[in-house]
């Protein structure tokens, strides 16, 4: 057994044939902590004072290289050293260090791996620069070294989008020197052996060549228009575009960018969104409450949302039974599914393999009892009280008692639905967000009579589809549509008040929303959220202020794109400001003697901030929402509140 020699709490080493293997063991991720960085300065002195040792292997413990500096010693005093320090004593030592890539190698842990004279990785390994979506640019020789290694226009690609790279990707844009078959250490030390004696493979020796302006461009320019307003993947692009520098110039350019995005605004919105998103699915009174198996996954009503719930589910290697109201609906149901599994096959995303399997997996019916086997079923059927207890008294008698009935329901109260049913500690609701097969936000709702390894089960089963699970309560519209409805109603006072539909939009946009209000319901269509008004009316608190504009337009058939004209007009499709809306809005602020005033962009972006995290606090005092991130976490993901201000709460804050 060779002899473990321990450079710090987190960073040992063993030696084998001449060379020292240095494992970093810090769960969960093998960030690169203060004390890692310190093991490994130590063990890398340790290497160049040895004779008998001739080269150096660095890997991880677990199923992480490295994934990261430690982004929770952010906002605190450095602790020396640094990492760059490390960085730098790697790629000079006297001797060959290999980076063995166990798994994920991301930010600086794939700073470090470049640094290294050789990258060896598992076939499972992933490596990644995603510093911008933590609002920052790789800080330690990132935008330096993998342009000398893959070039500018690559290293663009790869920086400005933050997006991960699978292990085969890596080795053929030469960011891997090779992916190991055998053994992963095994294959590393033989590396290092191979490398002793001839001259080590210095990366920030290489030369970046310089790329012209249009490569630069083809390869920032869809990048950088998603990116909107945010800071980082611009100067991720600066900094790669000018890699072509002396290496130093390169990396001081960089360490200052980097420090200064670090402290900024939009880097602790998102780093407080990168934490929130694994805050969310821990629940209070859930530690230890296993969830129940599901293998069989039911969904009733196959349409729209039906379908990408299937295609989620079956995604996610869950066997799927659909069932619907007539064979027709059915058929058309599987049709549909099938056709979005054909798209993923189409892209890439699913090999033929995967997509027979999936689609083997997948089975249709009109007959009740035809769920019996299923571990859990979600209905996705038309948004009526009747219809939905109808359908789950029904689901009583033909599935086991311990079958969970989940709830896809957007408005309707999901308690009375489970009141309805035999066994109400069974029932959930799971808010999937249309499209489901690619919204990542899921409202799971916990009703008063929900079981906690229901609610567990509930977030499990989130999890294995890739959704982003946020628990909420029972409340009208939940977190997301009772906030919605709250900036909704401000943005209808403005328009009272004196803004217009134009003016709203802009200071959304302005402020980072990918599409303003009006235009996203002339997308979607005015005619469900008419019916819904016209449902409440007679239920409406007459203290209330209520804005009738919408409903004058709706009156009018401006149902929105679809119907031709909305809250704009569209000629030749153009979403064109119309004097007829104008007209209208005018004609409802005369009825209500309303002196109109313009507003400044500054105050449209407040009065409708003010009314989310209104809101907000609300569902906090209700117990609705369990932590302000929570909510968001649902404003970003399912309503286009730009990530990069940190959602409504964060931004208030
Ligand atoms: N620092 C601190 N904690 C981290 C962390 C990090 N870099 N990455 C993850 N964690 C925590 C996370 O909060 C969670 O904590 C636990 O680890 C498991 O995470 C110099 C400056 C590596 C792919 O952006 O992408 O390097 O909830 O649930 O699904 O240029 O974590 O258990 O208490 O996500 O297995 C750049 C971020 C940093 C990668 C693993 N690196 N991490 O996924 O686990 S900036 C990143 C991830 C940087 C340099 C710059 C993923 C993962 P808790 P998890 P996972």
């Amino acid at each position: 057994m060779n002899e473990v020699t321990t450079f710090s709490a987190t960073v040992s080493a063993t030696i084998r044939d001449g060379i020292l293997v240095v494992t970093i063991d810090n769960a969960p991720v093998n960030a690169t902590s203060a004390d890692v960085r310190s093991g490994l300065e130590k063990a890398l002195a340790h290497a160049d004072a040895a004779p008998g040792i001739r080269g150096v292997v660095i890997t991880g413990a677990g199923k992480t290289f490295i994934g990261g500096a430690d982004i929770r010693e952010f906002g605190k005093p450095a602790i020396e050293p640094i990492l760059p320090v490390v960085i730098e004593k790697i790629e000079a030592s006297s001797k060959p260090v290999v980076a063995a890539l166990n798994g994920a190698a991301l930010g600086g842990g794939l700073e470090l791996a470049l640094a290294c004279h050789y990258r060896i990785a598992s076939p499972s390994a992933q490596v990644g620069l995603p510093e911008v979506k933590l609002g920052i640019v790789p800080g330690a020789g990132g935008t330096q070294r993998l342009p000398r290694l893959i070039g500018v226009p690559a290293a663009i690609e790869l920086i400005a989008s933050g997006r991960i790279a699978k292990a085969k990707e890596a080795l053929s844009l030469c960011i891997l020197d090779e992916l190991a078959e055998t053994d992963l250490v095994d294959a590393a030390i033989e590396a290092a052996r191979r490398l002793t004696g001839a001259s080590p493979r210095k990366t920030g020796e290489l030369t970046a060549a310089p790329a012209d302006p249009t490569e630069i461009d083809k390869a920032s320019g869809k990048i950088l228009a998603k990116a909107r307003g945010q800071k980082a993947p611009a100067e991720a692009v600066r900094l790669v575009a000018s890699s072509h520098r002396p290496l130093a110039a390169g990396l001081a350019d960089e360490r200052a960018t980097f420090l200064t995005l670090r402290d900024s605004r939009e880097a602790a919105a998102l780093r407080h969104i990168f934490f929130a998103e694994r805050e969310a699915s821990k629940v209070a009174g859930l530690e230890g409450i296993d969830a129940r198996p599901v293998v069989t996954i039911g969904i009733c009503g196959l349409g729209l949302m039906g379908s990408g719930i299937a295609v989620a589910a079956l995604g996610a290697g869950y066997t799927v039974i659909g069932l619907d109201q007539s064979l027709e609906a059915a058929q058309k149901g599987r049709q549909r599914i099938i056709g979005l599994l054909e798209r993923n096959l189409a892209s890439g995303r699913l090999d033929q393999a995967g997509f027979e399997a999936q689609a083997t997996r997948l089975s249709v019916t009109v007959t009740d009892a035809d769920l019996a086997p299923c571990d859990l079923v979600i209905e996705a059927v038309f948004d009526d009280l009747t219809v939905k207890i109808d359908l789950f008294r029904r689901l009583d008698k033909v599935v086991r008692p311990e079958t969970i009935l989940a709830t896809n329901t957007s408005y309707l109260n999901p308690d009375e639905i489970a009141a309805a049913t035999a066994h109400p500690e069974r029932v959930l609701g799971l808010h999937f967000f249309s499209p489901a097969h690619v919204m990542r936000l899921l409202e799971v709702v916990r009703c008063k009579e929900t079981a906690l390894d229901v609610l567990a089960t509930g977030l499990a089963v989130a999890k294995r589809l890739r959704k982003l699970p946020v628990v909420t309560g029972v409340t009208e519209g939940f977190i997301g549509n009772r906030i919605f409805s709250a900036y909704r109603r401000e943005a209808e006072y403005l328009l009272e008040d004196g803004a217009l539909p134009h003016e709203i939009d802009a200071a959304l946009e302005d402020y980072g929303f990918p599409m303003g209000l009006f235009a996203v319901y002339d997308m979607a269509g005015l005619e469900i959220a008419w019916a819904r008004r016209k449902r409440q009316a007679a239920i409406r608190d007459p203290s209330e202020r209520y804005v009738e504009i919408a409903d004058r337009l709706c009156e009018a058939g401006r149902l929105g794109q679809k119907s031709g004209r909305g809250w704009y007009a569209y000629p030749d499709g153009k979403r064109t400001i119309d004097p007829e809306v104008t007209a209208i809005i005018e004609a409802e602020r005369a009825k209500r003697s309303i002196a109109a005033r313009s507003f400044s962009q500054d105050e449209i972006q407040k009065r409708l901030l003010n009314a989310m995290a209104a809101e907000g606090e609300a569902l906090l005092a209700e117990g609705i929402a369990a932590r302000a991130s929570d909510i968001d976490l649902v404003m970003i993901n399912g309503y286009g509140f730009p990530a990069y201000k940190g959602g409504p709460m964060f931004a208030k804050s």
